[in-house]
């Protein structure tokens, strides 16, 4: 199969200074990293991290698939991104906050070393955190987010961010699997010009249960009106300023884990993905200097939020380590108009941009010449993660946005993988629309049989990554079993199981990797991953639904949305079932969990072994034709009677 996707050279000029300034500079880097893995990655450790004492071994593989990087090293992940700046940076700004309603702040480096070591102090001494202690976050875009989390990796605390968005009951499960000793919140803070709350999710959650939890710290934002349990509660803004100015760091082993990020997959509950100390800030900031090529007068902006693994370590980890001024957004880039994210380019003179596919879509559709009433010279790369890029999209990103002039880095990566995996280079890799196009030097991505034969180009095929790479997974919190079984359970290559990424790609005959999205039942919605399966349990929460299937549909703004079929216990009638469900689904997980199509039919199709097929209720929910064999159905004319449930919906 020819194809005859546009390619788009790197900009020369830009090209000059990139930090990998060419192909035949990426092969070399990716050939050397084949003959050598352990001496590749040694070279980077050695020159990247701040070693407080030095590792002894690269790469532990004796138990895999619980890999060891830069094994028996010391250093402490705040060091690396505070303190070692202060010689040199102590004025430049670590933090560009703009709040929603316009409010503008630069926290230098040596401001945010004194802010991180009083909340470090702050925990330890009021709160009793020690090493290795968990810490639930549930805050919103502000710069206490980011002092928190510093100050958890500053004494060893392991943070566990948990998105705003989020319910009550999703919050309090994360808090009890990660038994957390004190949760960091905020009253609220503003959307679109008005206050919004979280303290009352928190106070839901902690009368559900979470009984680990000893005291909530809660941030003033928005200042208004909050419940206070006594004794319990502390007030942060007049805590902080009794606070010594420093606070000695922990030292931390390579392997001592960072922080946990509860995400979803194709079964069960959301899983604590676990990452460590020195692989995961060694890559996040390597990724920081090839990908977006962050250069020292740079001001980047990641639009992500900090519940969100793209938030950890591209709006705090990756940024402060590689010693960049990171802008962080309390609103929304539609807020007040569809010009304000081009408004912040311009008036921070924005050089990297990175955002999700979504809000590009929503952007675009709002106002197609917006970008072009503002001065968007400062920008050199562009940025898209968390969801397969339509090539529309990508155009106007592409031309609009970046005045043909900016590449754009189409990042293919995951919770587990920690940092960037499959991506361009900005100075040297040729890109076509929508493509992740290469892995990076290091990252051994490939498409391949479940047997570990390579697809052939133009065929889809399982995207695994065939070695391991330092920021990458180290366990499932408290569930090794569950680890091993989710991620190295379904491929194998020379006999030895490599890790599995639930999605689907497919490469093209010059090597360039586009990825189709997933081949789990993991659903994408606007960039965020939900488990059907977790969807599922929550909707049987409800009396009358005696069965239930959750499939994507695709969606023009949101990439794919939330399409439920129900089967109504016999004898019951729920005329209100759609309000029902949905009110039911933004309680037990959040209202990124609602539906678009909620759809009671007589009966799910079930094979004579009792199984469910979802090829047949996606493609219903797609409106396409039934291709599949439906012979083997139990019961083939429910086939039918679901379709025409369907288009009613
Ligand atoms: C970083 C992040 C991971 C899933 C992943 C895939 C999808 C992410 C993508 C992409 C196509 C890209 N995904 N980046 N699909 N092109 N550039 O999003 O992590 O929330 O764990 O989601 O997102 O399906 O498996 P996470």
């Amino acid at each position: 199969m020819k194809e005859h996707r546009p390619v788009y050279q790197p900009n020369p000029e830009f090209a000059q200074n990139a930090a990998i300034k060419s192909m035949d500079e990426y092969w070399e880097l990716q050939n050397k990293a084949k003959e050598d893995y352990e001496g590749f990655w040694k070279e980077y450790a050695d020159e990247k991290i701040d070693w407080l004492a030095p590792y002894d071994q690269v790469l532990d593989e004796s138990n895999a698939p619980f890999y060891k990087w830069f094994v028996n090293g010391k250093l402490n992940v705040c060091n690396q991104c505070v303190d070692r700046h202060l010689a040199d940076k102590a004025e430049k700004t670590a933090i560009l906050f703009e709040g929603d309603r316009g409010d503008v702040e630069h926290i230098t480096y040596a401001e945010l070393s004194l802010r991180v070591n009083r909340m470090a102090n702050l925990l330890r001494e009021k709160f009793g955190v020690v090493k290795g202690d968990r810490v639930v976050l549930y805050m919103p875009m502000i710069p206490e987010a980011a002092y928190a989390m510093l100050a958890c990796a500053r004494i060893g605390a392991i943070h566990s961010i948990v998105f705003g968005g989020f319910s009550a009951e999703a919050l309090k499960d994360r808090i009890e699997d990660a038994e957390a000793k004190l949760v960091i919140t905020a009253d609220g803070a503003y959307r679109k010009g008005k206050p919004y709350m979280l303290k009352q999710v928190v106070d839901d959650a902690l009368s559900q249960g979470g009984k680990s939890v000893e005291a909530v710290l809660v941030v003033k934002r928005n200042n208004e009106e909050i419940n206070w349990v006594e004794g319990r509660d502390h007030n942060y803004n007049e805590l902080i300023g009794e606070q010594h100015a420093e606070c000695p760091y922990e030292v931390m082993d390579s392997e001592d884990p960072l922080f946990l990020l509860y995400t979803s997959g194709s079964t069960g509950k959301p899983k604590g993905v676990q990452h460590s100390s020195a692989g995961y800030i060694l890559w996040a900031q390597m990724t920081m200097e090839w990908v977006f090529d962050i250069k020292d007068k740079d001001v980047y902006w990641c639009t992500a939020d900090i519940g969100w693994i793209t938030g950890h370590t591209y709006i705090i980890y990756g940024p402060l380590a590689a010693g960049a001024t990171t802008v962080m957004f309390e609103g929304v880039p539609t807020y007040p108009d569809a010009g304000r994210a081009w408004k912040m380019v311009q008036d921070h003179k924005i050089s990297q941009f990175y955002t999700a596919p979504t809000a590009i879509r929503v952007l675009h559709k709002m106002g197609e010449d917006e970008p072009t009433k503002y001065d968007l010279s400062s920008l050199k790369v562009l940025g898209t993660v968390g969801e397969p890029i339509d090539p529309p999209a990508w155009k106007w990103y592409y031309e609009v946005v970046g005045n043909s002039r900016c590449a754009i880095v189409d990042t293919w990566w995951q919770t587990e993988t920690g940092g960037h995996m499959i991506s361009p280079l900005p100075g040297a890799t040729p890109i076509k629309p929508a493509c992740a196009t290469f892995p990076l030097p290091g990252i051994m991505a490939e498409v391949i049989d479940p047997d570990g034969t390579p697809k052939e180009a133009g065929e889809t095929g399982l995207l695994c990554i065939t070695k391991p790479w330092p920021s990458m997974i180290r366990t499932i919190w408290g569930d090794p079993a569950r680890y091993e079984k989710s991620y190295f359970g379904d491929a194998v290559k020379d006999g030895k199981p490599v890790y599995f990424s639930g999605d689907g790609a497919v490469i093209d005959e010059d090597g360039y990797i586009t990825i189709t999205g997933r081949v789990d039942d993991v659903i994408n919605v606007s960039g965020h991953r939900m488990g059907t399966a977790e969807i599922e349990a929550a909707v049987k929460k409800d009396d009358s639904v005696a069965e239930v299937a959750v499939v994507a549909r695709p969606h023009d703004i949101k990439g794919e949305s939330i399409f439920i079929y129900i089967v109504l216990k016999e004898g019951h009638i729920n005329k209100d079932i759609k309000n029902h469900i949905n009110a039911l689904l933004s309680s037990e997980i959040g209202n990124i969990a609602k539906a678009d199509h909620i759809v009671e039919v007589p009966g799910l199709p079930k094979t004579r072994s009792g199984k469910i097929m979802r090829r047949i209720l996606r493609s219903i929910a797609k409106g396409e034709e039934i291709t599949q064999d439906i012979s083997t159905l139990e019961d083939s004319s429910i086939v039918e009677q679901i379709i025409s449930k369907a288009r009613e919906a």
